[in-house]
Order: structure tokens, then sequence, then C-alpha cells
């Protein structure tokens, strides 16, 4: 799926746009999966553990809104392993699409670090500032070469709904070694001026190197900003995550946990986190 000049761009530039990677049908079924999401949240009734992530794979994360009077105005931010609450989410995780997509950067046998969909959410204010995704040292090695993160964009993204932006070329000055989302480090390596727009359509794909410098601002419109994260490594580059792709075949999700409990017809303690 990727040509010889967009191998070559994304291992110069550091990151690339796959435009129109995956069609309308499948972006209608992640957002069932958001939709199912969101309702879980909406409706309360979440087993608290899943609210912590302590000990488990999935955390659906639920912050306070930034700037709200009422302290007990929450927003939806994140959701890690979504495909283990939603099929939408493991379908697109192990399509063919992402085999032919990451073959000639990262080979066929490959394992999984993320599993995330983001959510900005309007008046969510969220943002995330200027920082890597620097994958842990020694378990991923000569990780630039051999890590890949994508972004499945859901709701078009443009820079009034806070689009990503990548500074061209950082991923060449290595692991700038500053903490993740802290603010004004990472301007004191990069020239953050030099960053531009990822304005992208649903179905696209943002790829990018886990030493990419990247960040987002809020989502200033009245509609919501959704995104769907997979960070793929070759296997044999890696100790630690879950399996993805074994020689080009989808491998599916596995836990050692149930998560069919967090859903709402699930018996399980009631602990309402406050309505959305
Ligand atoms: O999608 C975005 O706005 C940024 C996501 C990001 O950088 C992250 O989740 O660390």
């Amino acid at each position: 799926m990727l040509s010889a000049t967009e191998i070559e761009s994304f291992r110069d530039q550091g990151f690339l746009v796959k435009r129109a990677t995956f069609d309308a049908d499948e972006i209608a079924r992640l957002r069932e999966g958001f939709t199912y999401i969101e309702s879980l949240v909406e409706e309360g009734g979440i087993d608290p553990q899943y609210l912590s992530g302590k000990d488990r794979e999935v955390h659906i994360h639920i912050q306070p809104q930034a700037g709200a009077a009422d302290a007990s105005v929450r927003c939806l931010r994140k959701v890690q392993w979504p495909s283990m609450i939603h099929p939408a989410f493991e379908q697109l995780r192990t399509s063919p699409k992402f085999a032919a997509l990451l073959e000639p950067l990262i080979g066929t046998t490959l394992k999984q670090y993320i599993n995330q969909i983001n959510f900005k959410m309007p008046g969510g204010q969220i943002e995330f500032p200027w920082h890597q995704d620097i994958r842990p040292i020694p378990a991923f090695r000569a990780q630039v070469d051999n890590y890949v993160q994508t972004i499945i964009v859901v709701d078009e993204a443009t820079v009034a709904n806070g689009c990503l932006y990548v500074v061209p070329e950082s991923h060449k000055l290595g692991n700038l070694k500053v903490k993740r989302y802290a603010e004004r480090q990472i301007e004191d390596h990069v020239d953050v001026s030099r960053a531009v727009a990822l304005e992208a359509a649903p179905g696209d794909v943002v790829m990018f190197t886990s030493y990419t410098v990247h960040g987002s601002k809020p989502n200033t419109t009245d509609a919501p900003r959704r995104s769907y994260i997979n960070g793929f490594v070759r296997a044999s580059s890696c100790d630690v995550g879950k399996w993805a792709f074994l020689e080009g075949k989808a491998v599916p999700i596995t836990s050692d946990h149930d998560y069919h409990t967090i859903r709402r017809s699930g018996k399980r303690p009631i602990s309402m986190p406050p309505k959305l």
C-alpha cells in the first residue's frame, strides 16, 4: 500500500498521512464502537476498576473539565485497549489493511503496545503538549526503525478541532529524554515553529515514529474529534506487548481478564461515575 516515495518520506520526515486507507463502512463501524463506549460512560455503572486501570489493561480515563465552574463536570478523554470492549475496534486493529500498510516499514510479524481511542469532545479543553512517544527501554530496541504509531482519523481533523501537529525530521534528534507531556521542555530542544498541522479526513491514517515530536490543541468546535490509535512494533525488536500479526496473519486479542463484566448487562457492583 505504501509507494517507495511514501516509505522514503516516512523515514526522512518521521511521519506520513496515508489518505483514504479505511472506507466509509469501516469508519461507520468504528463510530458504533465509540458510541457504545460513550453511552457506557454517560449511563454510569462502570466497575471502578476500569476507571483506575489498576491491574487491568482496559482503562477508561475520565477527567474533570479544565476551567469548568462545576468541578463535577467530567470529560471522557481516552480509553486504553478498547479492542477488549467492542468488536469494532478489534476488527480494525487486525485488519489486513494494517498488515499491508506496515509490512514495508516493520515487517509482517508484529506486536502491539498501544491500543487506544482518544476523545476531544466539544468544550473538553483537552490538549496534548509537545511530546515524543518513547517506548520503554530496553524492552524496545532501535525503536525509531522498528515502531510505528498509527492514528485512524474517525472525525474530520482540522486546526479548529485540535488536529495533530508534528515537527518534521524531529525523530532525527533521538530520545530527548524529557518527561512526557511536561510543558515547555521539548521546546528547549526542538524548533516547534516548524510544526505542521495534519488536517485529515475520516479513514486517513496518520503514521509517525516514536521519536517524532507531536502535540495538539483543544477542540474549539461544537462537534467531537475522535481518533483510534494503534502502535505496532516489529516483534523481534521488542520484549513486551500483545501480538497483532504473525507472518501477516492477524492474532486475536487475548487477556487473562474477562471484560464482559464492564458492560451494562453485567451484574457488577454499581458505582456511578459523575455524569458527563
Ligand atoms: O490526537 C491527538 O490530538 C494527540 C494524541 C497524542 O499525542 C497522544 O495520545 O499521546
